[in-house]
């Protein structure tokens, strides 16, 4: 719901740090410097057709300086902005290949981070909304000053303690939950600061919209096949049929789907039994905003988030959106169960 109170983020987390008498500000400390990091990475994403900073990392720009591309940077930025703040003890990104260390001689802390610095690598050179998705969890290993584990990053969506995104779209936006609903942010590029938008955001039982890539249908199941073809069919009770929108960046196309509801999917097909999503990276910190919004997350049989990881960079399906549209989604998909597991088992 949109708010009326002028607000900004630090009021906020301050205000929610308040809420809680027995928080060390540890978690409230990792949320500023998170803050921090989105306003650099959206700095630089405001200004790459005019900085040179797009193109093949390795290539030089028209100064004849080294250019980086910008997930590259933003996977820094982020790695920068939080290896010295003391609440971390291990980090794990979709642009690094291990765990990412908390240097020697860093603080060590309660938590670990999880990061997608840059969603929709496809569109960051044409100008289409990119955004940063991360997710927060507890460590697991005992929090007596020693470095995290892969036991404390390959924890189940489910436990997640915080989860959210930054969007770079006609404006920038930053949309997180700690577990008690989802709260928005818009940016001031005048007074560099976010303000309150949006709190406690809850998405329609039902929308208008599905988002999938067709492109894909080839290798569809019979499941998903006959779903997107029923909400292409006319029915007034449900509003079928329903438009289609994808833009390519999944969290721009959950971004529509929690404000307007209906539903995102990147189904398991023939090629992809997996699907493309990334589980740690992009599909937990989602689906618990989707929860968190009133909504379902699904791998289309079960809730995504109990799914226990095996590795950092593992691929899931997501069906997700609104509660009705996943319901009749469901319906459907459990058709394809049985083909997915046989290609699986090849
Ligand atoms: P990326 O992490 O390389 O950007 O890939 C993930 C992106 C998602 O943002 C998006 O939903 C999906 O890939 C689009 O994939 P496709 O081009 O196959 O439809
Ligand atoms: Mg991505």
């Amino acid at each position: 719901m949109p708010t009326s109170k002028l607000i900004t983020i630090e009021r906020h987390i301050a205000d929610q740090q308040h809420l809680h008498p027995e928080a060390s500000g540890e978690f409230s400390r990792l949320l500023r410097d998170l803050t921090l990091a989105v306003r650099v990475i959206q700095r630089e994403v405001r200004r790459a057709g005019l900085a040179d900073i797009l193109g093949l990392a390795g290539e030089e720009n028209v100064h004849g300086e080294a250019v980086k591309k910008l997930d590259a940077l933003s996977n820094e930025t982020i790695i920068r902005a939080m290896r010295y703040g003391g609440h971390l003890c291990a980090m794990a990104s979709e642009e690094s290949e291990g765990l990412i260390q908390i240097p020697e001689r860093a603080e060590k802390g309660a938590y670990v981070l999880l990061f997608d610095p840059l969603d929709g690598s496809s569109n960051i050179d044409v100008n289409v909304t990119i955004g940063t998705i991360f997710s927060v969890l507890h460590r697991v290993t005992p929090s007596d000053g020693t470095v995290g584990t892969m036991e404390d990053l390959l924890q189940a969506g489910y436990r997640q303690v915080a989860a959210g995104y930054a969007l770079y779209g006609s404006s920038t936006m930053l949309v997180y939950t700690t577990g008690d609903g989802v709260d928005a942010f818009t940016y001031d590029h005048t007074l560099g600061d976010f303000f309150l938008s949006a709190s406690g955001l809850r998405m329609p039982e039902r929308g208008k919209y599905y988002s999938i890539n067709e492109g894909n249908s080839i290798n569809w199941f019979g499941g998903t096949r006959r779903f997107v073809e029923y909400l292409k069919q006319e029915d007034s009770a449900t509003g079928r049929p329903y438009s289609l929108r994808y833009i390519g960046t999944a969290v721009a196309d959950i971004h529509r789907t929690l404000l307007y509801g209906g539903l995102f999917l990147y189904p398991a097909d023939r090629k992809s039994p997996n699907g493309k999503l990334r589980l740690m990276y992009e599909v937990n910190p989602l689906a618990m905003l989707i929860e968190q919004a009133g909504g379902m997350a699904t791998d289309g049989w079960s809730r995504v988030m109990e799914t226990q990881p095996t590795s950092l960079h593992q691929r899931v399906p997501l069906i997700c959106g609104s509660r009705l549209d996943v319901e009749d989604a469901l319906r459907f998909l459990a058709d394809d169960r049985a083909e997915r597991d046989a290609l699986i088992q090849q």
